[in-house]
């Protein structure tokens, strides 16, 4: 595991829109995650009448969830929680790939910005240690999605004044 922490700006969440989709598969852990977020969120301002929070069995849904949230143009990112731990099989490993692929083309498709906020590892412990000790990942998803909810908001317009009301493309 990287130890890295990241830095992020300092971002107001003011004027912001987040979906949030949670697993229920592991749900303590998972529901410790969204709590972080939630807090993380709070912390910068943005509004509760401004985050949806929807539930799907495991992690393998959340990509729907995601896709169908996203494709509601009411939302400047989408947040995907889930925790994937290690089995005798190896389940685990189909599920985090097929997510992950899913979670980004949902991003791509929709222009709405998708955070990969689901945990795999070996073991229940390692996923602990993650969510309610020394690695505050929770934290983290809610910061990536704040950093990406403005990278979108700003984008849009980017390209809207490029295109143009009537559509036409007017970059030289
Ligand atoms: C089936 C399954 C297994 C074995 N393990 C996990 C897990 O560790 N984390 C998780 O979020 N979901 C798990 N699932 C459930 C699948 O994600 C999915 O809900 C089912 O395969 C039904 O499509």
């Amino acid at each position: 595991m990287s130890t890295d922490k990241p830095v992020f700006p300092k971002i107001s969440g003011d004027e912001l829109r987040f979906g949030i989709v949670a697993a229920r598969y592991n749900n303590a852990l998972v529901e410790a995650l969204v709590k972080r977020v939630l807090e993380t969120f709070k912390q910068h301002n943005v509004s509760a009448l401004h985050v949806e929070l929807k539930r799907v069995p495991g992690s393998a849904e959340l990509p729907y969830m995601a896709n169908m949230l996203a494709s509601t143009g009411q939302f400047d990112c989408i947040v995907a929680l889930g925790v994937i731990i290690a089995g005798d099989t190896i389940h685990d490993e189909v599920i985090a790939q097929s997510t992950a692929q899913a979670l980004t083309a949902v991003g791509f498709s929709t222009e709405v910005p998708v955070i990969n906020g689901i945990l795999t590892t070996q073991t229940a412990e390692q996923a602990e240690e993650r969510v309610n000790g020394k690695t505050d990942r929770g934290r983290e998803f809610a910061l990536a999605a704040l950093e990406m909810a403005r990278h979108k908001v700003d984008m849009i317009e980017r390209l809207d004044e490029l295109i143009g009301p009537d559509g036409d493309w007017s970059a030289d």
